[in-house]
């Protein structure tokens, strides 16, 4: 038997918070009305908010020294998406999951998207994964994939996301996540030109797979494992193939992929301006690809990527309908509790962005009033949106007091009786 929780005890949790947030919800709204901003639209947007997660998520990760399991972690795609599920249960904000191929072994589809139904799931991108090797493969992905010198490499790696993407057609998803870790170590181990080239080449067989209501993410990255050039190290990069492979292919923006200093928002406002912004990656970073906790580390930054979403979106900016997935993994914490805590950062951020009083910030900017432009921003940051989000998770049928209510519910003790360790629990770091 498969422990769940029971949604009347979510009701009974919410019991005891009911009257607090009340108070202060009702605190708040007197406070937003005196700064003439209306709730109703607020928390509509706010409930129709959804951000995807990554089915990787839900396992411990780990780094290059070692992972470290928790009891209870999910033994297969299943158990994978039983814990989904009640991160979307507490929190209210996540009812889609994002794959990733062959960490995610899906024997039958048809069966998967029938238990994810019962759910209440359904799937977001799904991921292709060409930076490790699998059991039995033919090629090696030690010096590349989609661009290794190699053709028959670059065929298997083709052939893999063909596959990534008939699988996720069967699941109900819209669009594939390519990542490649191809790259170099050293100055003058690879061309510059000529690995970008066959990367063009190789994505273009891939994207000729797409089905016609099918987008292809290209996702940049930094470095590593590459340490001396990545082939796709930057938006330029990711843009340049976009526009070369075509409408279907869009840019995917994971915040760690970056250098420490970069305006990450300033890239996702071209990135709109250009119609090519696929979606987001959420996580936060203090020094590169951390992959910690989205929100943990610099809440402001997230909050400035999604003004300029918010502002995107009230200025009608065309073919603009980015997806948004969470992409962290968890060393030192119970995934479930890291995925429910950002799932609401990712929502406050957009719940502050929405308070950003954009008449008044453009009258600011028009008159040169730096300060005053800024302290405009700074107002909507600043104000604790809390109840806000709270109020639409109690109407959605979530809890008020998320880690609290999931704590009570002794989920992960129930798990860890139900899932002996099997050593195979896999989770990674993209
Ligand atoms: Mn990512």
């Amino acid at each position: 038997m498969t422990f769940r929780i029971d949604q009347t005890f979510i009701e009974q949790a919410n019991v005891a918070e009911i009257s607090a947030l009340d108070q202060d919800h009702e605190a708040l709204a007197r406070q937003l009305r005196r700064r003439g901003i209306a709730l109703e639209p607020v928390l509509a947007a706010l409930a129709e908010f959804h951000v995807a997660l990554p089915s990787w998520g839900v396992g411990t990760g780990g780094t290059r020294f070692a992972r470290f399991p928790m009891q209870g972690e999910p033994r297969g795609i299943f158990e994978k998406l039983d814990d989904c599920a009640t991160v979307q249960q507490i929190a209210r904000a996540t009812p889609t999951i994002s794959l990733h191929f062959p960490w995610d072994n899906v024997d039958d589809p048809a069966a998967l998207k029938t238990y994810a139904h019962k759910l209440g799931l359904g799937f977001d991108a799904v991921n292709s994964n060409t930076f490790q090797d699998q059991p039995g493969a033919a090629q090696s992905y030690r010096f590349g994939s989609l661009t290794h010198t190699d053709a028959a490499v670059r065929e298997q790696a083709i052939a893999h996301n063909i596959a990534c993407i008939k699988l996720g057609a069967a699941l109900g998803s819209k669009a594939l996540t390519v990542w490649i870790g191809d790259g170099s170590n050293f100055a003058g181990q690879a061309n510059l030109t000529t690995s970008f080239e066959r990367y063009l080449e190789s994505m273009k067989a891939i994207y000729a797979a797409l089905p016609a209501d099918w987008q292809v993410f290209i996702e940049h990255k930094l470095y590593e494992p590459a340490f001396y050039s990545t082939v796709i190290a930057d938006w330029g990069s990711s843009l340049a193939a976009a526009v070369e492979l075509g409408p279907k292919a869009k840019c995917l923006v994971d915040l760690g992929h970056h250098a420490p200093t970069v305006n990450i928002e300033q890239i996702v406002a071209r990135l709109v301006h250009l119609r090519k912004l696929a979606g987001f990656h959420f996580n936060d970073s203090r020094y590169g690809d951390d992959d910690l906790d989205s929100g943990s580390v610099d809440p402001f930054r997230l909050f400035l990527v999604f003004n300029e979403l918010v502002d995107a979106k009230a200025r009608g900016a065309a073919e603009f309908a980015p997806a948004y997935m969470i992409d962290q993994s968890h060393n030192v914490t119970d995934p479930v509790e890291s995925l429910i805590t950002s799932a609401i950062e990712i929502q406050r951020a957009y719940a502050q962005a929405l308070l950003v009083d954009r008449a008044a910030l453009a009258e600011a900017q028009t008159r040169n009033d730096a300060l005053g432009a800024h302290h405009i921003l700074k107002a909507a940051f600043n104000t604790d949106v809390s109840p806000l989000l709270a109020e639409v998770r109690r109407q959605a049928g979530g809890a008020i007091a998320p880690l609290k209510t999931y704590r009570a519910s002794c989920y992960r003790a129930h798990k860890a009786r139900e899932r002996p360790a099997s050593g195979i629990a896999s989770a990674g770091i993209v």
